[in-house]
């Protein structure tokens, strides 16, 4: 068997349509869930929990540990629900409109994967409303099924059942947290559930629901095709498979990469990157997408694998990094990060709703040159506030962590602000304007 370093991006290709039916099945597509409709549920659920796949939306859970607290055989409801967390709007990252543009039978057919290991027949992409070619293609993808007996009753002769809906998000960021997403896709307003239950056992119109991210469902074909020992051989440190990284930021080359998990953000930024702009010097990166802690050119050498990362403290989230240079103001780029947070958040819980336009309040007086050295200390109590354990659910907790991280390493930069009573930043940009 020929094994593929680049199982997700092998099908996409520069001539070919890679999102008709056509061009996957020529790369090999299907071929997973063709190996596994004539397997048992328990010996799917037994190859993901050896696979080590962790969930590529951001919080790195187990996925086969997450999938094997689906009630399965006899007593188990009969009503169970798989959903595709397509709501991508973490800011920086843009990986799973890739996927989902270029590869939408990738994802029907780690759904079906996913039927057959839960003994689910529903499946539902959750999309984000402004991804209007991803859902231009995955409704002719789903159309193709149909016509190809991929979908619908007695699937390849078999008596397997599935069907695949999708639900255009009315478009919120908190509609990426599984159980506001759920609340949504029930008509309700989406704030998060308080958990437990999780929507494993309780979910979507109250049935045992799993919900993941794009990247997440697009492994499982290959993971069921070519075998748990090759994934876990593709990761370079602790965590088994790739990764779909990203960068944006003046970098010379921005955009998306296949590579293997635990690459380090020295070779994603240098070589695939191609480093940085003539006339730019890296200051700090967010490792995955807005919402984690900054890191340094001292950490370039770290490998992005969850547990790794976590150690310098900060998170791999999306892997879609964002570059600050020494020319960009980090507390503008902070305050644009904390605003977008604050204008997301659902409301519910107190430390989101009051916390954050606080700090978004204080960020604005410290940028515009009216800061007090009293504000630091208010923002630092507004990051414990809002933090791990005050809230509802992780969107405050991770909107303060660029905060709180900036506040650690480029202190000197908001004193200056309030020294200088303006934006450094700017002056430095007006006089390289001449
Ligand atoms: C059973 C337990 N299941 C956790 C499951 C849970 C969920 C998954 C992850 O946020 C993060 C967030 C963003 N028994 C369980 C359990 N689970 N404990 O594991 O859960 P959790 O709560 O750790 O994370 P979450 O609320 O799903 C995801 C970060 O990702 N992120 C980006 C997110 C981007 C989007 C988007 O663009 N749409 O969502 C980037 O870093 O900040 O921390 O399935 O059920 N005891």
């Amino acid at each position: 068997m020929n094994f593929p370093q680049s199982p997700l991006t092998r099908f996409i290709t520069d001539n070919e349509h890679s999102w008709q039916l056509e061009q996957y099945t020529a790369h090999g597509g299907y071929a997973g869930f063709k190996k596994a409709i004539d397997m048992s549920s328990d010996e799917l659920l037994d190859m993901l929990k050896k696979s080590n796949l962790r969930g590529r939306g951001g919080a790195g859970f187990p996925t086969g540990l997450k999938w094997s607290f689906v009630p399965r055989g006899e007593g188990a409801p009969a009503e169970k629900y798989l959903i595709v967390n397509a709501d991508e709007m973490e800011p920086g990252a843009f990986k799973d409109r890739w996927l989902l543009e270029q590869t939408p039978h990738q994802i029907i057919e780690g759904l079906l994967i996913g039927g057959l290991t839960l003994g689910a027949t529903q499946g539902y992409i959750f999309l984000r409303g402004d991804y209007y070619l991803a859902e231009q293609r995955l409704k002719s993808a789903l159309d193709e099924c149909r016509e190809h007996h991929l979908l619908g009753k007695g699937i390849l002769g078999k008596n397997f059942q599935f069907d695949i809906h999708i639900h255009s998000s009315a478009g919120r960021y908190i509609c990426g947290e599984e159980t506001a997403l759920i609340n949504a896709m029930e008509g309700k307003r989406a704030n998060p559930r308080s958990k437990p239950p999780f929507p494993q056992v309780a979910g979507l119109w109250g049935k045992p629901t799993v919900v993941n991210n794009v990247e997440t469902f697009c492994n499982l074909p290959h993971i069921i095709h070519f075998g748990c020992d090759w994934f876990k051989s593709l990761g370079k440190g602790q965590d088994a498979g790739t990764k779909i990284f990203g960068v944006s930021g003046r970098v010379n080359k921005p955009g998306l990469w296949e590579l293997p998990m635990g690459t380090s953000i020295r070779e994603i930024i240098e070589q695939h990157a191609g480093g940085m702009c003539e006339g730019y010097r890296l200051k700090g990166l967010l490792p995955g997408g807005g919402s984690t802690d900054f890191l340094l050119e001292e950490h370039l050498d770290a490998k992005m694998d969850y547990d790794e990362i976590g150690k310098l403290g900060s998170r791999m989230g999306t892997g879609t990094l964002i570059i600050l240079d020494d020319r960009y103001c980090p507390v503008s780029m902070v305050l644009n990060l904390v605003r977008f947070f604050a204008q997301e958040s659902c409301g519910w819980c107190t430390p989101c709703r009051d916390g954050l336009p606080w700090a978004v309040a204080l960020l604005e007086k410290i940028e515009t040159g009216s800061g007090e050295l009293a504000d630091l200390d208010q923002l630092e109590a507004l990051c414990q506030f809002a933090g791990p354990g005050n809230t509802f659910c992780a969107l405050a907790p991770g909107a303060v962590e660029p905060l709180q991280s900036a506040l650690k390493y480029f202190r000197k930069d908001f004193e200056s602000h309030i020294h200088q009573q303006c934006c450094p930043y700017h002056l430095t940009e007006v006089s390289h304007k001449g």
